[in-house]
């Protein structure tokens, strides 16, 4: 491929007739020449990447504008929910007025191994910072259109949530910044917990400025080789942003995308402006092939790396071993300091009586 593209190049470098000798110009007909060349082969190189990702984007799993029938034709890849209204700019969600539930969903599984999906939102509203909530969530779950408390989607979910947390709920805590983006693997069992703004089972995730925002707000949610990695790009500078990267996570085939929200006693806008989906081509070898475990429920092959910062109640025994430890310093010092302030007084009190 990229010889056929270079055979292809120097063909056309040759009808560029002036190349001859290549860097011997003499005249300013020749230099000009030059330049047309290599603008030429630029944008010709520029057209190659922008048709490489438009060969993986994969349509059927993407929403983007135009939204033409979106959610009522028969064609449409996608329903709706709830308050979930589409524009020509975006499909809105929620509006920003209390106790609203708005979702899309696709309508087809999702076979595909390593992915990368880019997700365009805007959460915008009249509200004073934390005085506005709840949030987005975006899903890769077995279940599909099933209202209920995770940001208007049902719990103990099975698969992937994505947060885009925009309300403290858990206000004794004041650990991170919101909005805080944030991931979880469910398994059927596993619940999101609301109050504490998921803390318990969240497999990592960042504060992110993507509130009121004047710069266009986006999500990347890359899975390949078992790896989940999140990033964002909330502050217009094109650059994405590390936010969470959990290896040996496995997800079944077969799920479903979707996105959701809801609004409570506080509320938002809630906007989808579109969710991207690119295959990821990905080389493996027979021996991977076969490495490769196919699961039924969600999972993360080490689990245990997560619940270390959980743990809230309780001292564990090395936790209790330093604290010991330096408790018995600390009383060691003191005594020292307490010996040696004697002794000087002592001594003061001997002088002042001779
Ligand atoms: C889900 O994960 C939890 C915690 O790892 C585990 O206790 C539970 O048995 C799992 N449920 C299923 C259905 O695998
Ligand atoms: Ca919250």
């Amino acid at each position: 491929m990229a010889a056929l593209v270079s055979k292809f190049n120097l063909a056309r470098l040759r009808s560029f007739c002036c190349l001859y000798p290549m860097f011997n110009l003499k005249s300013p007909r020749e230099l000009i020449c030059l330049v047309v060349t290599i603008l030429a082969l630029m944008s010709q190189s520029l057209a190659d990447d922008q048709e490489f990702i438009e060969d993986f984007l994969k349509r059927e799993y993407s929403l983007a504008k135009p939204y033409r029938g979106l959610g009522f034709s028969s064609s449409s890849q996608w329903d709706l929910m709830g308050t979930a209204m589409v524009t020509p700019d975006h499909v809105r969600l929620t509006p920003d007025l209390q106790s609203r539930q708005g979702a899309v969903w696709s309508r087809i599984p999702f076979f595909l191994r390593d992915w990368e999906l880019k997700i365009h939102f805007k959460i915008h509203g009249v509200g004073k910072k934390n005085l506005n909530g709840d949030g987005l969530a975006f899903w890769l779950t077995k279940e599909r259109m099933q209202n209920g408390p995770v940001f208007g989607n049902m719990n103990q979910f099975t698969g992937l949530g994505i947060f885009v947390d925009t309300y403290p709920n858990a206000d004794k805590t004041h650990d991170r910044t919101f909005p805080y983006v944030s991931m979880m693997l469910g398994n059927g069992t596993l619940a999101y917990d609301h109050d504490r703004d998921g803390r318990p089972n969240e497999l990592g995730g960042c504060s992110a400025m993507a509130r009121n925002s004047i710069h266009d707000t986006f999500l990347l949610v890359r899975y390949s080789r078992n790896r989940l990695t999140l990033m964002v790009d909330v502050d217009g500078k094109q650059e994405w942003k590390d936010c969470a990267d959990v290896t040996g996570v496995r997800i079944p085939l077969g799920y479903f995308f979707g996105a959701s929200s809801a609004t409570g006693d506080l509320s938002d806008n809630h906007d989808l402006i579109s969710m991207k989906l690119y295959q990821l081509t990905v080389e493996r070898t027979p021996e991977e092939e076969e490495e490769e475990e196919e699961v039924t429920i969600p999972r993360v092959d080490d689990m245990d790396q997560f619940q270390v910062e959980v743990e809230e109640e309780g001292m564990s025994g090395v936790h209790f071993f330093f604290t010991l430890l330096f408790s018995v310093m600390g009383l060691g010092v003191l005594a020292v300091v307490g010996l040696v302030v004697y002794n000087r007084w002592k001594e003061n009190r001997r002088k002042r009586f001779y």
